[in-house]
């Protein structure tokens, strides 16, 4: 409620981005030192995973590289469908992720109607036509002009799935009561990493893209509960035969890693 309201309330643009950006409260929930209760039941049983040969792992790991090297950010999609069986096995995959205490605090909402996709771009292209004019700092969007992105985002009709990541704040047990989420962003984070490489394994891309300020519309039209935050929107798809990527370069690995 607080925040809604804030948000109706401000009219300062900077302010206004600055509400978006949602600080996660994960370390500090709950009842602080309670008594450690022994009522839990889980078992612990044995974990055994096939060791490679160091030949064999040095070749999966290349292997897997060299896949993961050719994703691409891909804002240009075809229309061509893609069975729903294969998005299945994609988001089971996502849920493979680790989560903080295991509360896998995620939902992915994969909208394939058209007339509701359609409506998912109305709502975004209009807050990010604002983001792009007053939101974002004059240097954001120079800093974006290589990607060549606007406001205009034809793939949320054109890609047969967009899918809807929803981090839940909270979770909701079978008596309705308020469930503890711990990590929740940095688990979702992990869980659509693996995403991504699971719809690169599958030969379809996607875009990270990050509806600024259509969340809370987009929440509504899409009918989730209050306890879900909608973190980022994933078109899903084949890319189009004239699909084009910007020139980019990653960093050499001694520029990302330290080996001390
Ligand atoms: N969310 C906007 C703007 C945007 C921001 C960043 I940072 C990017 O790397 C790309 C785009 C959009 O989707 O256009």
């Amino acid at each position: 409620f607080g925040k809604e309201r804030k948000r109706r309330l401000s009219d300062d643009p900077a302010r206004q981005l600055d509400l978006d950006r949602d600080e996660d409260q994960d370390e500090v929930q709950g009842v602080p030192g309670g008594p450690l209760s022994s009522e839990d039941t889980t078992e612990h049983i044995p974990y055994r995973l096939k060791r490679y040969t160091e030949k064999e792992m040095f070749r999966r790991a290349e292997e897997f590289y060299r896949m993961m090297d050719e994703r691409r950010t891909v804002r240009f999609f075809s229309d061509d469908a893609v069975p729903l069986g294969v998005v299945h096995t994609l988001i089971k995959t996502a849920g493979t992720s680790p989560s903080g205490a295991h509360t896998q605090p995620w939902t992915y909402v994969i909208v394939q109607d058209v007339n509701l996709k359609h409506q998912i771009r109305e709502l975004v292209e209009a807050e990010e036509e604002i983001n792009y004019r007053k939101r974002m700092s004059a240097t954001w969007v120079k800093d974006l002009e290589k990607l060549r992105t606007t406001w205009e985002k034809p793939y949320l009709d054109i890609a047969p799935y967009l899918i809807m990541v929803f981090k839940q704040t909270y979770g909701v047990g079978p008596n309705g009561e308020r469930l503890n989420h711990y990590y929740s962003e940095i688990s979702i984070s992990i869980s659509v990493g693996i995403l991504l490489a699971a719809i690169q394994n599958a030969g379809l891309v996607t875009v990270t893209s990050t509806p600024l300020n259509a969340g809370p519309a987009l929440r509504t039209l899409l009918g989730r509960p209050i306890n879900e935050k909608l973190l980022l929107l994933l078109p899903i798809g084949y890319p189009a035969h004239n699909a084009t990527v910007p020139d980019l370069q990653r960093k050499d690995l001694k520029d990302i890693m330290a080996v001390m």
